[in-house]
């Protein structure tokens, strides 16, 4: 999609439209670029919404209680959101198909907006852009966004946490009463329904719960235990109204901007984890994560070790992709001395160096220095009649090159003679470490030399790692 496009697509998310937030929604599962430039246009219309976490045991009727929900807003005028995640595995799919059943009844209705969501994750379980799909409907208009998990995993957990009031669901006759609720959920809830009420032992659960929530430490919000027949509705609107109260609870308490901020929290967290999963796992790297695990495998490599190389080749293609391949590997500083310099960068500024090396050929001693993702060259000369003690004579001390990675030396080199650019090697030459280099005059380049550097392969085993 092109800027324009996604543009239009967020502002008919805004005006309403349901086919736009759907697609929008897919744009985001499928983590690409396009969706988070929509995000960005539409981000500023968020924050109207009140996000309301529905969870409980499988089964205990959370999607037959939003339907009902659903009935019950619509009536009031309102506009509503569902994002149901799905916990099971990509081979059921049995609750997405079952939840979107349930909650049918308003499935021709433009004001409402069903969606199922799954926790994908190829290599393992990545958490699902909830928060995001929440924006998403936020900006569209819902005064009202349920978002239904089952309350078993840590990873739906977490997702419920982060709304901004959670209704725990449970009902009688699913096994031994409230034991069914895990630990971490009783904690989460801050209104409880004992659903299925028209069965016989619901009045025990209801107080069995009471009991439960009296234990709790005295809090400034005393979580209601309602319960609610929801095939039929009743009991719903009173726990539409104990979540009105919850919401008017957390404005005046202030409350409501920490749970926001819990979710945006953990939406950043997991955009991070998206993209350096993407960056490292993704596509090509996967040839790398084969060879890194054969290396593991055979003794060569520890797991860390090979995470860290991932990490790096990862960073080197992201910085590689946004740039074309270049970045700036290194700034060259010729010094009169390279101890007398070392105390300024190792000492003062506390940046790790290499051991010094004398590189006769070129007339230098050079020395490395560790600066994030880049590097601080020290060079002293080895002779008088090299090019750094030419330097030296003529400029003083200071910057006397930088030096610019690039994927292929010889193709960079070429190009830029190409484009009338004087370089002082004609042809690529062997530099430290195992990498190809080649200089262009400083005539042709705005008075910096630049030198052009190809990495050494990155993915074979390094002696000090074995
Ligand atoms: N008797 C009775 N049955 C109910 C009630 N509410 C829901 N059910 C039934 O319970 C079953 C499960 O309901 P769902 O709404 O799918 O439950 P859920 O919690 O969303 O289930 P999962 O999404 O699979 O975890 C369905 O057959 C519903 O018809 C109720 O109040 N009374
Ligand atoms: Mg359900």
């Amino acid at each position: 999609m092109n800027a324009d496009e996604i543009l239009r697509l967020a502002s008919a998310v805004v005006a309403g439209s349901v086919q736009a937030a759907a697609r929008l929604i897919t744009l985001i599962e499928n983590d690409g670029e396009d969706a988070a430039s929509a995000l960005r246009a539409l981000f500023p219309h968020t924050g109207g919404a009140h996000v309301v976490g529905i969870t409980g045991p499988p089964g205990s009727g959370k999607s037959t209680l939003v339907n009902a929900a659903i009935r019950v807003l619509r009536a009031q005028g309102r506009r509503v959101g569902v994002i149901a995640v799905d916990p099971s595995s990509p081979f059921t799919g049995g609750a997405l198909l079952g939840d979107r059943i349930r909650m049918q009844d308003h499935s021709t209705d433009p004001e409402v907006f069903v969606r199922s969501m799954a926790t994908r994750g190829s290599l393992g379980g990545l958490a699902p852009a909830t928060g995001e799909a929440v924006a998403v409907l936020d900006a569209w208009g819902a005064a009202t966004v349920f978002v239904e998990t089952v309350g078993t995993g840590q990873a739906e957990v977490d997702v419920v946490s982060a709304a901004d009031t959670v209704v725990v669901v449970s009902a009688p006759g699913l096994g031994d009463g409230v034991q069914t609720l895990k630990a971490g959920v009783m904690e989460i809830g801050d209104v409880f329904v004992v659903n299925k009420a028209d069965r016989p032992d619901a009045d025990r659960a209801v107080s069995d719960l009471k009991m439960v929530l009296a234990m709790a430490p005295e809090g400034a919000w005393r979580p209601p235990v309602l319960p609610t027949v929801a095939t039929t509705g009743e009991g719903v609107a009173e726990v539409l109204g104990a979540v009105s109260s919850h919401a008017r609870y957390l404005e005046q308490s202030g409350g409501l901007a920490a749970r926001r901020k819990a979710r945006w929290r953990r939406e950043v967290v997991r955009a991070v984890e998206a993209r350096l999963r993407a960056q490292t796992m993704g596509g090509a790297a996967v040839a790398s994560l084969d060879g890194l695990v054969e290396l593991v495998a055979s003794g060569q490599l520890d797991p860390r070790g090979a995470a860290l190389r991932l990490l790096a080749a990862g960073r080197d293609a992201a910085g590689g992709a946004a740039s074309g391949g270049v970045r700036v590997d290194h700034i060259g500083v010729a010094v009169r001395s390279i101890a007398e310099a070392s105390r300024f960068y190792g000492e003062a500024l506390g940046l790790r160096g290499g051991p010094p090396e004398q590189l006769p050929a070129q007339g230098v001693t050079m020395v490395f220095f560790d600066a994030g993702e880049t590097r601080i060259e020290l060079l002293e000369p080895l002779t008088p009649d090299g090019p750094v003690a030419r330097f030296l004579e003529r400029r003083g001390e200071g910057v006397h090159h930088v030096a610019l990675a690039v994927p292929d030396v010889a193709r960079a080199l070429e190009s830029a003679r190409a484009a009338g650019f004087e370089p002082v090697d004609a042809t690529p030459r062997p530099g430290a470490h195992g990498t190809r280099v080649a200089f262009l005059h400083p005539k042709g380049t705005h008075g910096v030399l630049v030198e052009l550097v190809e990495p050494a392969p990155r993915v074979a085993p390094q002696p000090e790692e074995r």
